[in-house]
């Protein structure tokens, strides 16, 4: 899973890139395109690695990517686009000014938000039309032309051009016939507002975005954070009234944006999540571990995390009962724990 961090120059987007993943070590330099691959903190997996003591934990993993070229305020040029480097992100974070100070303008996060937003929409409707064009001369040489792609298009560039970003219509945003085009303005996006030190309001935002796709960060200070002993980061959190897990907040939030949940796999050898999208039955849950498990798929012993916890062994669950046996299309649960039952 590989999330890319846009927004207009000195919006914060390094600073936030670089705290999100300051205990890893990122490829590239300042000035070019940086991927930062951090685990996504999950404190069912803390207790399932007490519980088992496995030689391996594994959490669920997500890529930040930061495109390069951004630097110092440069607009995007004709030979390089901004929009051709995420279109193979699965999800973008947006990060919005909301700071002023030395050498900024007022803050105008609606405005900037707004902008940008219809930078993404354009580049989209750029694609549509180039692709429409094609089609109407293929129609015009009697070619037989995919009708479906067609509407959709049509479709699709009646919302672009009405300012509209695809995202907002899950018809455009997962339909199969446009997969291909991997339009940005489809992807999930969470918008991250990012305030002064002491300013803890969501900025008005007139009904553009809902707001559960919102967030606020405060950059710097958690880049200051980021660099304290334990000691000196507990003082400074209660004198500005953030709490610790802020960025791990923005990476919960941008795993549940997409539908994404996870289940586990436990055992001596390894505890372990699993990424999946809500919706995934057993059977491609089971094929995500390995094609094997899939193809000899028998079924799946299946204990919700509660339930384990509950129950405090594995062993005591299954004589209370909370122990299932399930089919292949069974639909997993946030939080399952499984395990496959396969013939080799
Ligand atoms: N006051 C304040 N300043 C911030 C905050 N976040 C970033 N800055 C400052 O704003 C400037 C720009 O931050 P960057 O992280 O470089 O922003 P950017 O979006 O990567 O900028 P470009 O790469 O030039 O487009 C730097 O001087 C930061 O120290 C914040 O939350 N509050
Ligand atoms: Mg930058």
């Amino acid at each position: 899973m590989k999330i890319g961090i846009i927004g207009l120059p000195e919006s914060g987007k390094t600073t936030i890139f670089e705290v999100l993943t300051h205990n890893v070590i990122d490829t590239g330099h300042k000035e070019e395109t940086r991927i930062g691959t951090i685990k996504v903190p999950d404190k069912r997996v803390d207790v399932l690695s007490n519980m088992y003591k496995p030689k391996k934990t594994i959490y669920a993993q997500v890529a930040y990517f930061l495109p390069g070229f951004q630097g110092h305020g440069k607009e995007p040029t004709k030979e390089y686009n901004i929009w051709n480097e995420v279109r193979d992100c699965d999800a973008l974070i947006h990060v919005v000014r909301n700071f002023g100070g030395y050498g900024f303008k007022n803050p105008d996060p609606y405005s900037d938000f707004f902008s940008f937003d219809q930078e993404m929409i354009l580049a989209d409707l750029v694609v549509v039309e180039k692709r429409l064009e094609r089609i109407e001369l293929e129609k015009q040489r009697h070619r037989k032309i995919d009708q479906e792609e067609s509407d959709l298009l049509t479709e699709c560039r009646k919302k672009l051009e009405n300012g509209i970003p695809l995202r907002k219509n899950p018809d455009f945003a997962f339909a199969p016939a446009l997969k291909g085009f991997a339009f940005v303005s489809a992807k999930p996006m969470l918008v991250l507002f990012n305030n002064e030190d002491d300013d803890d309001s969501l900025p008005e935002m007139k009904n553009v975005i809902s707001m559960e796709s919102c967030m606020i960060v405060k950059g710097k200070l958690e880049q200051e954070l980021a660099h304290m002993s334990d000691e000196e980061a507990e003082e400074f959190l209660s004198e500005f009234n953030i709490t610790a897990s802020a960025m791990d907040r923005v990476i919960t939030r941008s795993y549940e944006l997409q539908g994404l949940i996870s289940f586990f796999t436990v055992g001596e050898d390894e505890v372990r999540a699993w990424t999946i999208k809500k919706g995934t039955q057993a059977l491609d849950a089971a094929g995500i571990i390995h094609t094997d498990i899939k193809k000899g798929f028998i079924r799946a012993e299946v204990v919700s995390y509660g339930d384990l916890i509950n129950a405090g062994t594995h062993h005591e669950a299954r004589k209370k009962g909370n122990v299932r046996l399930e089919g292949k299309t069974y639909e997993v649960q946030d939080g399952d724990i499984i395990n496959f039952r396969f013939n080799v």
